[in-house]
């Protein structure tokens, strides 16, 4: 089973849609092994995203990140880094299909409500960036059996 890791943006905090957001991947089947409602400090801020220190948008993005908490989660699932990717969509607002987080409720691209890891490296750093290995919960989901038949 593969985790990845995925975290509800301030726009998602502050527009209410954390239910609405989180009841997708629980409606999907996947599991979750760790959440963490929490401030971004301009260091973990600055190492999550340190691929796009330079890029135009980057000072912009640690502002926002930073400015008011975030839902930080692990999922877990057979191809989840894949799976988590659809279901939150695609980073510019025309390109984000309908059915995806993005693509229902945003329309901006740096207010896009959802971040989720693109590739089994980068969801292995930014899990150990945001939880402890203890924070990470191995537990039996009862559902399971029913998911992944
Ligand atoms: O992985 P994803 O979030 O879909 O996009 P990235 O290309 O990794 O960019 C990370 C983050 O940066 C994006 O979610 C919003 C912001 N951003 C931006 O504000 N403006 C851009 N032109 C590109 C990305
Ligand atoms: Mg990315």
């Amino acid at each position: 089973m593969e985790k990845t890791f995925s975290m509800i943006k301030p726009d998602g905090i502050q527009r209410g849609l954390v239910g609405e957001i989180l009841q997708r991947f629980e409606k999907k089947g996947i599991k979750i092994a760790a959440m963490k409602f929490m401030m971004i400090s301009r260091e973990l801020a600055e190492k999550h995203y340190t691929a796009h220190k330079g890029k135009v948008f980057y000072d912009d993005l640690i502002r926002f990140i930073t400015s008011s908490p975030v839902l930080a989660m692990v999922f877990e699932g057979e191809d989840v880094i894949n799976i988590v990717r659809k279901l939150a969509g695609a980073t510019s607002p025309e390109a984000a299909l309908p059915g995806t987080v993005r693509g229902d409720y945003s329309l901006d691209v740096e207010y896009n409500l959802i971040h989720a890891s693109d590739s089994k490296e980068s969801a292995e750093r930014e899990i150990s960036l945001f939880f402890r290995e203890e924070e990470i919960i191995n537990y039996e989901l009862i559902t399971a059996k029913w998911v992944y038949p």
